[in-house]
């Protein structure tokens, strides 16, 4: 099939792919309606994907993977700059002639037999200055269905890369055998090339999510002035009309797009109001001509944790999931051909098949202690189906930012809401951010790691250099830069029941946020930053909840045995950096022991 783009860097890095994967057939991904539906009725044939309820579920398809491919894996994850330095200690390295040449091998003729599919995409909206162009190669339809939803997907993404500019990132994946002693998530951000292999799962396939819009972006926002974070953004609406902008960074299944979709407690919908979503996983940020630090979301779609997601927890995000959307390791209802998960409701179906394709009883499945959804099993869904979505999503420019949120899953220390001093300091609570682990990765779940400002699996180059580079944006952003806070919606009481109710009801710190974004919130300084006072979180219908002000008091206070315990840690974490730690960082960690005391 003839190219879509006369570009001639595309066209040759497609070739020489061509060569060394051997595909039979070529296939360009236009992004018409009429491919991807030819695409559906084949990958339906093949047992690919099964087709749901098209009454109840329209356009819906389900897709199951290899059992031991259902999450990310952050140990077969590379970053191959040329120098080790680079990477830095938190990422795996591998000098990149040494992983070319190990890889090329496993390529070469992995697509014998098979299609390959070129799928042109843009991350950000078509036309925006801060929008960039990649180009995946694959050999799973799976793949291209995601990505149509994920991205913007076809001719429309050469548009934007012209035909002569050399500014695309260059994907690679293959299925190969699915196998997990041979799989590789590898990154090249100097060539800017991402090589992903012998896995089928959506992080280490979908190369316009985590590979490029935060490893090789964050790699490029470095050198070009701007920022890529795994964070949501959401606007609120006060009741006068007026929109702010809130961008916050959340570990892997800790509630990002649960914040990003939040429907306010009826106290404050009827004052008037209201979230919109912009993004639910990835912000890039640039500083606009006002100053001011814009974001937008490079994404088109939700790729959301399907567990836990219902009616009352999130209602817009199961609202998007009700068309064209594609379920993952979810459980199936044979009665129907309907979904479900745990969480869901408390009616596990019957009749039903279990992730991983057997046939159950599900009541009696789930009772002698079964899931019959993985985890990790997720939806992946259109933007425009979200009730919520921001009328600001295609927004060129992106939409101002007024506060950063950081956030992780602490059963103690970290209390319900605290702000930064200033920048640095903001700088500093994002370093030191820690939570829980997540079924997201592959690995041990509820074990507390360091994971700065969410990005540890994500960041594409030394950490201690994109420390640093926070602190630059800082500068550059001076007084117009949005305040900086951390929140933990996940502290437990003794008999580990999260205290908090989170959820919608996480509107109520939001607002302290917001107003002190305007600077009409009190506030009482701590030795971890500023804190609320307790009566100005709302707790009004929290009553039957046992939200009382003491529990509020409960929820922000600072321990400070505790927290000297942390700072010990912080400086062992420090450590790892190195030369690279900016000065700043440990500043502000001499200041917290100091205030401490
Ligand atoms: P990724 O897509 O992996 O980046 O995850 P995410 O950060 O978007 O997390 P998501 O919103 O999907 O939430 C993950 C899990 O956290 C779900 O099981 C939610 O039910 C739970 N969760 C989200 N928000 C809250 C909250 O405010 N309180 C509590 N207790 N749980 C929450
Ligand atoms: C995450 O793990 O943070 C996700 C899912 O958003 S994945 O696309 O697998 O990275
Ligand atoms: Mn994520």
């Amino acid at each position: 099939m003839a190219s879509l783009t006369k570009n001639p860097n595309v066209n040759k890095w497609v070739e020489e792919m061509v060569a060394l994967t051997k595909p039979d057939k070529i296939v360009w991904i236009d992004g018409s309606d009429e491919q991807l539906d030819e695409l559906r009725k084949e990958a339906l044939s093949t047992g690919e994907m099964i087709e749901l309820n098209q009454e109840k579920l329209p356009g819906c398809l389900y897709h199951r993977t290899k059992v031991n491919d259902v999450a990310r894996v952050e140990d077969r994850t590379f970053i191959c700059s040329r120098s080790e330095e680079d990477a830095g200690p938190t990422n795996n390295w591998c000098d990149p002639k040494e992983m070319y040449a190990k890889l090329t091998p496993m390529y070469d003729g992995v697509m014998k037999g098979r299609t390959m599919y070129v799928i042109p995409y843009s991350m950000g909206p078509i036309g925006s200055p801060l929008a960039k162009v990649g180009v995946e190669l694959t050999d799973s339809i799976y793949v291209v269905l995601n990505m149509d939803i994920m991205t913007r997907v076809g001719v429309k993404a050469f548009e934007n890369l012209g035909d002569t500019s050399d500014d695309f990132v260059r994907g690679l994946h293959s299925k190969a055998d699915i196998d997990p002693e041979k799989r590789y998530i590898v990154h090249f951000p100097e060539d800017n090339t991402i090589w992903s292999i012998n896995s089928g799962y959506g992080g280490n396939v979908l190369l316009g999510k985590k590979c490029f819009a935060l490893r090789i972006a964050s790699f490029q926002g470095k050198n070009e002035g701007w920022m890529a974070e795994h964070m949501l953004i959401l606007g609120i609406q006060k009741p006068n009309g007026d929109i702010k902008y809130v961008t916050a960074a959340f570990p892997s299944a800790c509630g990002k797009t649960n914040l990003a979709m939040l429907i306010p407690p009826e106290s404050y919908t009827k004052k008037g109001y209201k979230v919109t979503t912009v993004g639910d996983d990835i912000a890039w940020l640039k500083q606009g001509e006002d100053g001011r630090l814009y974001a937008i979301n490079p994404e088109n779609g939700f790729f959301g944790v399907a567990p836990g997601t219902n009616v009352k927890s999130n209602f817009n995000a199961l609202e998007s999931t009700k068309k064209n959307t594609i379920f993952t390791n979810v459980a199936i209802n044979n009665d129907d051909m309907t979904v479900w998960w745990e969480g869901l409701d408390k009616n596990p179906p019957e009749n039903a098949t279990e992730w991983k394709g057997a046939k159950v009883n599900g009541k009696e499945y789930t009772a002698e202690g079964n899931k019959l959804a993985h985890p990790n099993s997720r939806f992946t869904a259109p933007a425009i189906n979200c009730p919520c979505i921001s009328p600001e999503f295609n927004n060129p420019k992106g939409v101002p930012i007024s506060a950063i949120v950081f956030g992780g899953r602490r059963a103690k220390t970290a209390p319900l809401v605290y702000q930064s001093f200033d920048w640095q300091h903001g700088t500093f609570v994002g370093s030191i951010m820690a939570s829980e682990t997540t079924a997201a990765a592959a690995g041990a779940v509820g074990v507390v790691r360091r994971d700065p400002m969410a990005m540890l699996p994500f960041c594409g180059y030394h950490m201690g250099d994109y420390w640093a580079h926070w602190l630059e944006m800082g500068k550059k952003l001076g007084d117009k830069a949005p305040l900086i806070f951390n929140v933990n919606w996940f502290r437990t009481d003794d008999e580990g029941h999260f205290i908090w109710p989170g959820f919608g009801d996480n509107m109520r710190v939001l607002e302290w946020i917001i107003d002190r974004c305007e600077g009409k919130a009190d506030a009482v300084e701590t030795a971890i930053g500023y804190e609320p006072k307790p009566e100005d979180i709302n707790i009004e219908g929290l009553e039957s909840d046992g939200i009382t002000l003491d529990v509020i008091k409960g929820l922000l206070d600072v321990d400070k045995a505790l927290w000297k315990t942390e700072a010990v840690g912080i400086r062992e974490f420090y450590g790892k950096f190195g030369a690279k730690l900016p000065k700043e960082m440990t500043e502000e960690l001499d200041k917290l022991e100091a205030r401490l005391g």
